[in-house]
């Protein structure tokens, strides 16, 4: 059967079919889609003994319905980068029970016991103390092990070919990294933020290092990426006693520069640590983008040495590491200004009493993170900025 699209009705079917659920007399499946591209279900027996959420690709994207037609290929590329991570950081993911090729569906361990990162934040809670580590990690972990530091010449070029993930890049290419930056139907943002907006389509230099980081987006095939990496593209959360840390949504994936995927996290850190500001409610906001680039990079150090031959000694680390996090800096910059004046805002900001006055200070950090970022060489140098 080809590809159907799923509706609530459709899923205990759909579920027996596929293996993963033989009673369905005693199932209850919700619709519970939230992010901007996609529909989940969670079903769930009666007494609660099991459940699973099913995440299904559709032709377009979600919440801009088919006028903005999207190929279904994303699930492919979601899929492939679960592989990969299952692999190197089987921790910090969900389980995946099986994907559905046809379908461009995928079954998964249910994660409603653990909060969407961004959500937790909203309501006042603190990161904690390992969550920006984990992220930290598994940057490391993905990256180094499908850069060619990590992997066979020949398996990585193969890696690279079925990664592409072609039409996830173009929206990245224009939503994130040209649109804010020029007249654009898909941009909208507060009126109080006019002058800044008009500002940066105006700001030439602005422009200039904004090819510079849209292109190395590009060109740059370092490592496969999440893609994706906000803040709503984690749940964190006690299981056992223990906090757990789970990264999901990884259908941007594709072979890129590591600093988008570092970038974009620190970005909705800063961006988190604004609304905090903004609402008298900071506790460890402004500590998360130190705590996940030590984490990163005390990872990336540690697997190097499984493939120091072909790249010589730790000068080359060392220098690479640099790269990554100059651009990672950039990559931050511009997450924050598409986010506050490009098509995709963030609730960080958008429910604040007053969003003003927080967007107007994350749009200037934005900037200088990127006008500024080959100066900016440590945390503490950001710090200092915000
Ligand atoms: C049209 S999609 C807009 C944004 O939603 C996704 O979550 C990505 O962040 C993308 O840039
Ligand atoms: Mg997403």
């Amino acid at each position: 059967m080809g590809y159907r699209i799923l509706e609530t009705e459709d899923v205990p079917a759909y579920l027996r079919e596929r293996g993963h659920w033989d009673d369905i007399d005693d199932i209850h499946v919700r619709e519970v889609s939230d992010g901007n591209v996609n529909r989940v279900f969670l079903a769930s027996d009666t007494a609660g003994n099991r459940s699973v959420a099913v995440k299904q690709a559709l032709p377009w994207v979600r919440v801009a319905g088919p006028s903005w037609p999207l190929s279904p290929d994303r699930a492919d590329a979601e899929a492939r980068a679960y592989e990969q991570l299952a692999k190197v950081a089987p921790d910090k993911i969900p389980a995946i029970h099986g994907y559905d090729a046809d379908n461009y569906a995928l079954v998964m361990e249910d994660l409603s016991d653990l909060g969407v990162l961004r959500t937790v934040l909203n309501e006042g809670g603190s990161y904690g103390p390992h969550t920006s580590a984990r992220i930290g990690e598994l940057v490391a972990q993905l990256s180094f092990a499908t850069s060619d530091f990590g992997m066979p010449s020949a398996e990585r070029k193969a890696l690279i070919a079925a990664s592409v993930n072609p039409e996830l890049c173009k929206i990245t290419e224009d939503v994130v990294l040209s649109e804010p930056y020029i007249e654009h139907e898909h941009n909208h943002w507060h009126p109080g933020l006019d002058d800044l907006a008009a500002e940066f389509r105006a700001d030439t230099r602005l422009r200039t290092e904004v090819a510079d980081l849209r292109h190395t987006f590009m060109t740059s095939a370092q490592s496969l990426l999440h893609g994706d990496l906000h803040t709503g593209s984690i749940m964190v959360g006690e299981r056992d006693g223990a906090h757990v840390v789970r990264v999901f949504d990884p259908e941007f994936s594709f072979v890129g520069p590591i600093g988008f995927d570092l970038g974009l996290y620190w970005a909705n850190a800063l961006v988190s640590e604004e609304r905090a500001r903004a609402l008298g409610t900071l506790t460890d906001h402004g500590d998360q983008l130190r705590l996940s680039w030590e984490a990163f990079e005390a990872e990336f150090r540690r697997l190097w040495p499984a493939r120091v031959d072909t790249f010589f000694d730790d000068a080359y680390l060392d220098r690479f590491l640099r790269r990554v996090w100059t651009e990672s800096v950039g990559f931050a910059g511009t997450e924050i200004i598409r986010r506050i004046i490009g098509f995709a805002h963030l609730t960080d900001l958008t429910t604040l009493p007053d969003p003003v006055p927080a967007s107007r200070r994350a749009l200037v950090l934005g900037r200088e993170l990127i006008v500024r970022r080959e100066r900016l060489t440590s945390p503490q140098d950001i710090r200092a900025l915000v």
